[in-house]
């Protein structure tokens, strides 16, 4: 690497030479940004063949995490602060007059995630290779990620996320490790030398190409892989062609390519389309392949060696979406390989693990028997053989209970459920928070932990501090290091000894003066994109997340319109000046998030411009949220809205993003809010709202009195009304669907009966913010405590507690 600046300014410009023929001065901000990853992306890739390497001589368990959605973001400022060698490259950059960050600027967000489950994805990545531990990822390269989002008039208008457009330097295209998968077509059994074998006919084969990410661990020579699977057809249908039919033939082409097209943008809320069930099984079957190819390269590939196959590999499935890999692996192991039912079971069982991410049941994959059949018959036959043989076990046990046993099958209604394949099919089946473990085990999977209770694990959520902490907020890493020394970003928990510099005035004023100069960052950007001028010296309250119903943004709008109530009719109530700050995509067919969406924005109208209110408070949607952009708006936060309806945010990731940034959390008693609670004490967290238990309570018994609610609150039934009664400058009817959702379907997810307590958590959170000795202790507590929630201690106890894995130190040779 470089030893000093200059032979990094010598390598850099020397770079750009090379790649364009052009000097430092002709060059355009893009192509400094190529050469600088080019560079940089060298660097890695000899670190990456050491890591393979090493890792087929050690012969070490490895562990492939599978997922739908890798939510990267940008790569250039991660591996250059995991090499440690971002000071070196922003000093040399800086004597050439270029800005490291207007480069990183020019990277293209890897946007191949909804939100949450894609993003931890990312985080165990990160977390796996800075603890040493040979853990890859295997997911879609999708062509076109999570769409882009613009605001027009209020409304969400969706663009497509074109990010390869200028290529992506951190990708490899491997087209040597091909494979082929198979779909449709019809499947029958034939005996062929004593044996009952799988015939497959007729089918239509896609070529699955792995393009290969570097994944660079932290202070260490660990560089694993990310193996994204691109859809693509190697000749075009020849019979076609011969006959004439050139559409023909091009109409294929792209019909099979469609496969790693598109990234459906639905975030709990599966849309059940066939090609979504093709993409599924397509990375699926080619990350299996890939994987036992190059076991058997390594161990041998005897059926005797393959019985030993889960000694030396895990598979973990990201939610249900893998679930495939269950019969696929059985197929592989049984129709190309020779293993028997017994052995391939045994096998396959051993090797897979599964952790669920929600407990919504609108989000529980099922898919269709027919389509299953039709599209996947070999997957078809082998479900449904697991499913005969696990209700005979179930009726072995459960004699006569038909009604349990229905609850339990693979296969029921006419389809083909998931969750179920994913926890027969697996050795370990984990939440993601104490509370969504405990939900899992005693009310939504309840037969299924009676049947295998040793399976059932928690493993709460965690994301990384380098990205989210150092490399987002370096001003907080800096004045962090200054005070308790470095070690905390290997080690987390150490952040804990700042607990004793929570009332050190000097530490107070510089936590505040970081916070300070974020805020006016955020701002700037605010009134270039926006024009809308923010108070700096206000509260940045923000929510920032998918919008969704149970995540309650209108919760929080109908609180901000009660406020803006309250000023207007009393202009000198005393509140601190607010500025609440908004960002999330909504699916694109969700009709009603897409109106909650309209109705914060019809709300910034209204309030952003009223000189009454004197801009005490100011309301900011956010178009776009990206991982690139909660990059710049998390260490701005003073406040963190985490306030879903308890029992359905299975953990949520951002509070842990921005309490580790020093905001305090207002949030509910749901996911890891609970576990923060627990970490910083209740001094330092503001706490409202029903428990799970009493939702799940109000459910069992048919819900609440909404109009009771409604009726005794004048606050909230002026609120209310307003969203329909013309006091809004739209159309009467255009919020009549956030209107039923609140008074005509009974208010599913409790957004009236928690509004009071919200409200008077809001106050709690004026008056703490009055008193900046005490609001600045918060800030700094929720720093210290902020260590558990590291993914190096999440994806330790996956290692340790699941997968079995151990650190491969990698050498530099
Ligand atoms: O996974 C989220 C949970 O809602 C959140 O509470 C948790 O912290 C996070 C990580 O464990 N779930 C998702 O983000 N889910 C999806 O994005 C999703 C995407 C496609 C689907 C279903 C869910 O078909």
């Amino acid at each position: 690497m470089f030893e000093s600046k200059e032979q990094f300014k010598q390598a850099f410009i020397e770079k750009i030479q090379t790649l364009f023929g052009q000097s430092l001065e002709e060059s355009s901000t893009a192509a400094k940004y190529e050469a600088l990853s080019t560079l940089i992306r060298e660097i890695i890739s000899k670190r990456w063949y050491q890591s393979n390497q090493q890792y087929s001589i050690s012969k070490e368990k490895q562990v492939y995490y599978f997922s739908m959605e890798f939510l990267l973001g940008r790569l250039l400022g991660s591996n250059l602060f995991n090499l440690g060698i971002t000071e070196i490259c922003c000093q040399g950059l800086k004597e050439l007059g270029i800005e490291l960050t207007e480069l990183e600027a020019v990277e293209h967000d890897a946007g191949l995630g909804n939100g949450g489950l894609g993003r931890l994805a990312a985080c165990f990545l990160d977390s796996m290779a800075s603890l040493h531990l040979p853990g890859h990822g295997t997911g879609i390269r999708f062509r076109h990620g999570m769409f882009e989002q613009k605001i027009v008039d209020g409304y969400q208008v969706e663009l497509p996320d074109n990010w390869l457009r200028d290529g992506y330097v951190w990708e490899t295209r491997k087209v040597d490790r091909a494979v082929t998968v198979k779909f449709g077509g019809n499947v029958h059994m034939e005996e062929q030398g004593g044996r009952l074998i799988a015939i497959h006919e007729n089918y239509e084969r896609v070529l699955a190409v792995p393009y290969d990410v570097p994944i660079v661990g932290a202070n260490c020579n660990t560089v694993n892989t990310l193996r994204l699977w691109s859809a693509e057809t190697n000749n075009f249908d020849l019979s076609s062609f011969s006959k004439g039919d050139f559409l023909k033939a091009v109409e294929e082409k792209y019909s099979l390519e469609a496969t790693s097209q598109i990234l459906y943008p639905d975030d709990n809320y599966p849309e059940g389309k066939t090609l979504r069930l093709k993409q599924q099984y397509f990375f699926v079957s080619a990350g299996l392949q890939s994987i036992v190819r190059r076991y058997k390269r390594t161990h041998g590939g005897s059926p005797a060696d393959l019985a030993n196959f889960h000694k030396k590999i895990a598979i973990h499935i990201n939610d249900t979406h893998p679930a495939l890999a269950v019969p696929e692996l059985m197929r592989i192991f049984m129709d190309e390989e020779g293993l028997g039912w017994d052995q391939a079971w045994h096998v396959t069982r051993n090797t897979i693990s599964y952790t669920n991410h929600t407990i919504l049941p609108e989000a529980l994959e099922k898919w269709p028997i027919e389509l299953v059949k039709t599209l996947l018959p070999r997957m078809y036959m082998i479900i449904n053989e697991l499913n005969e043989r696990f209700c005979a076990a179930l009726w072995q046990k459960y004699p006569g209970d038909w009604e349990r046993i229905r609850g339990m099958a693979l296969i029921g209604d006419g389809y083909v459920h998931m969750a179920h394949l994913a926890v027969v099919g697996s050795y370990s089946v984990n939440g993601v928070a104490e509370v969504h473990s405990n939900i899992l085990k005693n009310e939504v999977m309840a037969p299924f932990h009676a049947y295998f209770p040793h399976r059932f694990t928690n493993k709460t959520n965690g994301v990384t501090h380098r990205r989210w902490l150092a490399k987002a907020n370096p001003q907080l890493a800096a004045l962090i290091t200054a005070n308790i020394g470095p070690g905390w970003m290997a080690h987390p928990d150490e952040l804990a000894n700042l607990h004793r510099f929570a009332y050190d005035c000097a530490l107070q004023k510089e936590i505040k003066a970081v916070k300070q100069a974020n805020k006016e960052r955020l701002a700037n950007y605010i009134q270039a994109k926006m024009g809308i001028t923010i108070d700096v010296d206000s509260i940045f309250d923000v929510q920032v997340k998918r919008i969704h119903a149970y995540k309650r943004q209108t919760l929080n709008a109908l609180h901000i319109l009660d406020l803006y109530n309250r000023l207007k009719a009393d202009p000198g109530l005393d509140i601190e000046p607010r500025t609440f700050i908004f960002a999330g995509k909504s699916a694109t067919g969700y009709y009603l998030a897409k109106r909650i969406i309209k109705f914060i924005n019809t709300l910034a109208q209204v309030i952003n411009n009223d000189p009454a209110i004197d801009g005490k408070i100011k309301v900011v949607f956010l178009e776009n949220y990206s991982v690139s952009l909660a990059e710049l708006i998390i260490p701005a936060a003073d406040v963190s809205e985490q306030i879903s309806t308890a029992s359905k945010e299975a953990s949520g990731t951002g509070n842990m993003k921005l309490m580790m940034n020093g905001a305090i959390t207002i949030g509910t008693l749901d996911g890891a809010n609970i576990e923060i609670k627990d970490e910083v004490g209740d001094d330092n967290i503001v706490i409202f709202g029903l428990t799970a238990e009493q939702v799940m309570n109000y459910y069992k018994f048919g819900g609440y009195n909404v109009l009771d609610v409604y009726n005794n609150n004048p606050r909230l039934k002026l609120a209310v009304d307003q969203l329909i009664n013309g006091f809004l400058p739209v159309s009467p009817d255009e919020f009549d669907s956030i209107h039923h959702s609140l008074m005509r379907t009974n208010d599913e997810y409790f957004v009236l009966k928690d509004f009071a307590d919200y409200a008077a958590a809001q106050e709690r959170i004026n008056s703490l913010y009055s008193k900046q000795r005490c609001w600045q202790a918060m800030a700094i507590n929720n720093i210290a405590f902020s260590g558990r929630f590291a993914s190096d201690r999440t994806v330790s106890e996956y290692a340790i507690g699941i997968w079995k894995i151990k650190p491969v130190v990698i050498r530099e040779n």
